[in-house]
């Protein structure tokens, strides 16, 4: 039998997208059409609202606290024996950021080089790093949106699956712009995982 390809997901907060990939999961049937499943969404917080979500479907949950580890290092390696623990195989077969807010060591990344996703909220490679929202607007941005992409050692730079843009209104704040932003990246993670997962499915 093939055996099951687990998606484990990694979240800092409210865990919007994550809870958007496990409802597409679910109503797209992955498991059935990929052999696909969330297996468990793994915080750096303990007081991610996320993890209610995940916990209430039935979803592993997992705390590695950043502040705990005297380096990135040691995070890392912890972060990484935690989401492997979940897979019988030793690796699961997709690693998705979904509002997760540490820098990722190289020797992480190479762990899961081509499995590893994230989602940046803004039109790469405009305004890598934090504060995309307000740097957009700042600059006069008339249009903003989210890129998803292959997580490499340089920070929101890997290859792109999928974009999805927004206008900036002017009457917009940073909270009102990622707001518009977020329904959009509701919609393009979870259909980008899944074209990955059906691009990959006969092999
Ligand atoms: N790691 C690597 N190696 N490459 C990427 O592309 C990564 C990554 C880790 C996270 C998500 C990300 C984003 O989409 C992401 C992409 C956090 C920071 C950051 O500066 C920057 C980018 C992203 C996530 N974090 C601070 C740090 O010192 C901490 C901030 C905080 O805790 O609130 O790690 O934008
Ligand atoms: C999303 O907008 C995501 O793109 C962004 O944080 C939000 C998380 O929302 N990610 C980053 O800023 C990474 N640096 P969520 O927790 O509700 O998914």
């Amino acid at each position: 039998m093939t055996p099951t390809r687990n998606i484990v997901i990694l979240i800092s907060g409210g865990g919007s997208n994550m809870a958007a990939i496990v409802r597409a999961a679910q109503q797209r049937h992955w498991q059935q059409r990929y052999g696909a499943t969330v297996r468990a969404v793994v915080s750096n917080k303990a007081d991610a609202k996320g993890l209610q979500f995940a916990q209430q479907h039935g979803i592993a949950t997992a705390v590695v606290d950043h502040k705990s580890y005297p380096s990135r290092e040691a995070f890392d390696a912890e972060l990484m024996r935690t989401i492997d623990a979940f897979d019988p195989q030793g690796q699961p077969a997709l690693v998705v950021l979904a509002g997760f807010m540490r820098i990722l060591t190289p020797g992480f990344v190479a762990h899961y080089q081509g499995r590893l996703l994230n989602i940046h909220p803004s039109l790469l490679p405009a305004f890598p790093g934090l504060h995309t929202h307000q740097r957009a607007i700042e600059y006069g941005c008339q249009f903003a949106g989210a890129t998803v992409h292959q997580v490499t050692a340089e920070l929101d730079h890997g290859e792109y699956l999928a974009q999805a843009v927004v206008p900036v209104l002017p009457t917009d704040t940073p909270d009102t712009l990622a707001a518009r932003v977020l329904t959009q990246e509701h919609l393009i993670y979870p259909r980008a995982i899944e074209q990955l997962l059906a691009a990959s499915a006969a092999t």
